[in-house]
């Protein structure tokens, strides 16, 4: 038993109007909407990483957080393990996330650390038996460790790549038989700091073969959960391979994998790269690569991936839209990549970041059901393209005009098309109304 968080009770909902400040006032899990349970629209998970593992250190200075199980080796993992699950029961948590060296400390071969893994792999087999926790997805942290600094499955070393096969390989096995849902891959520093000492095409034909090992590997066993990949432009490679969803999708299509993976975006990544997130999600929802989330947001003065945990109810409605529109989710799930911040210390904090998270969360997703039930927002957009749907539109979308054709079509019909209003600032304003 853990006493760390002694002193607080787990988090219910008490409505809008509640004082209490350890208490959801939007994040009702059982509430049903649009004919579903809140919870099961949103399948939010808690990121292992930041939330036991992170030190609470930037740039300028180190750890901040007082940990008992920081620095105590594998006495202290199992200690942290026993942490996690007892938060995962104060915010009620369905899911959680890992990557292999938050759970574990590494040893000094990847033998030792692979045992490692697995050891509280163990742990957290025997907590899910009562726990109610599922694991969203695992992953393997191919970036910290000075071995990955010029890549991993990108590396011009090729051991550095069996090195992270080793790796992945163990994290895919034990995210099956922990019953996860998805494995995410991350490329961290898949990607290059200088092409003068780079060869692009080789390190990308490196990367699809990786990526086609770790997908022939879950079908060997048996592993039916989605296979995703995050994109992020930069930080920690100044260049990476991963940029956006269409560069993912494009670099997917190249190598005939389109169809076995899907993308795991994150807020804070869609603006690095200079989108927004809802553009992020509509274009994967529109290449059926959308596969799960990564609920954060970064500190729009300093930029980079700060993993601030998300405060803003409307941008998250938009998200939910093409969300909702794709018929949810499926097996992916709303992932915390978020952190509390260096100088907020104590067990509560960790508490108060995720209340935070799940209440825009759930405001983000009641205010798209309404917004979708309303019809007005749909009907807007169907009647601006409602040109293509019959007569010259329809006719040039099928193909059964050629470009003269067309061009005679005009000339016949004295086509002269008059410029039609966006209406914007309508559509915000309606928008506005349910959010
Ligand atoms: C870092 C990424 C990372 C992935 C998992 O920016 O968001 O946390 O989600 O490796
Ligand atoms: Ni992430
Ligand atoms: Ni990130």
């Amino acid at each position: 038993m853990t006493d760390f968080f002694k002193g607080l009770s787990q988090v219910k909902f008490e409505g809008p109007e509640s004082r209490n400040p350890l208490a959801f006032r939007h994040y009702n899990k059982d509430e049903i909407i649009a004919g579903k349970r809140m919870e099961d629209h949103i399948r939010p998970a808690i990121a292992y990483w930041h939330s036991f593992a992170q030190e609470g250190g930037d740039p300028f200075g180190g750890r901040t957080f007082e940990r008992p199980w920081f620095d105590k080796g594998m006495e202290g993992a199992r200690l942290k393990a026993e942490v996690a699950f007892a938060f995962f029961e104060l915010i009620d948590a369905p899911f959680f996330c890992f990557h292999d060296v938050d759970i574990a400390p590494e040893g000094a071969t990847l033998a030792e650390s692979n045992k490692n893994v697995r050891a509280i792999g163990e742990v957290f087999a025997k907590k899910m038996e009562t726990s109610r926790t599922k694991l969203l997805w695992g992953t393997a942290n191919l970036f910290s460790n000075r071995r990955y600094m010029a890549g991993a499955a990108t590396n011009p070393d090729p051991e550095i790549f069996a090195y992270a096969a080793g790796q992945v390989k163990n994290v895919l096995e034990l995210t099956h038989e922990l019953g996860g849902e998805n494995y995410v891959l991350w490329g961290g520093r898949e990607g290059y700091e200088t092409l003068l000492n780079t060869k692009i095409g080789r390190e990308q034909d490196q990367m699809a073969r990786f990526l086609t090992l770790v997908i022939e590997h879950a079908e060997k066993i048996g592993f039916t959960g989605q296979i995703l990949i995050e994109p992020k432009p930069q930080e920690p490679s100044k260049h990476q391979y991963d940029y956006d969803v269409a560069t993912v999708y494009g670099f997917l299509e190249k190598y005939g994998l389109e169809k076995k993976v899907k993308c795991n975006i994150e807020v804070g990544h869609a603006f690095l790269a200079g989108h927004s997130f809802e553009h992020e999600l509509a274009v994967a929802s529109s290449l059926g690569i959308l596969g799960s989330v990564d609920a954060n947001r970064n500190d729009l003065q300093s930029g980079w991936d700060t993993d601030h945990f998300p405060n803003n109810p409307g941008e998250m409605a938009l998200a939910f839209y093409y969300i909702l529109k794709q018929g949810g989710l499926g097996k992916g799930g709303f992932n915390f990549d978020a952190k509390v911040r260096r100088q907020s210390l104590d067990a509560e904090d960790l508490l108060h970041g995720h209340i935070l998270g799940l209440d825009t969360l759930a405001r983000g997703l009641k205010g798209a059901v309404a917004l979708i039930a309303d019809g007005e927002f749909d009907r807007r957009l169907d009647e601006r393209y409602a040109g293509w749907n019959a007569g010259l539109g329809r006719d040039m979308l099928d193909g059964k005009l050629s470009l003269a054709e067309i061009a005679a079509r005009v000339e016949r019909d004295n086509i002269n098309p008059q410029p039609r209003s966006g209406r914007q600032e309508y559509l915000e304003n309606l928008v506005n109304r349910f959010v």
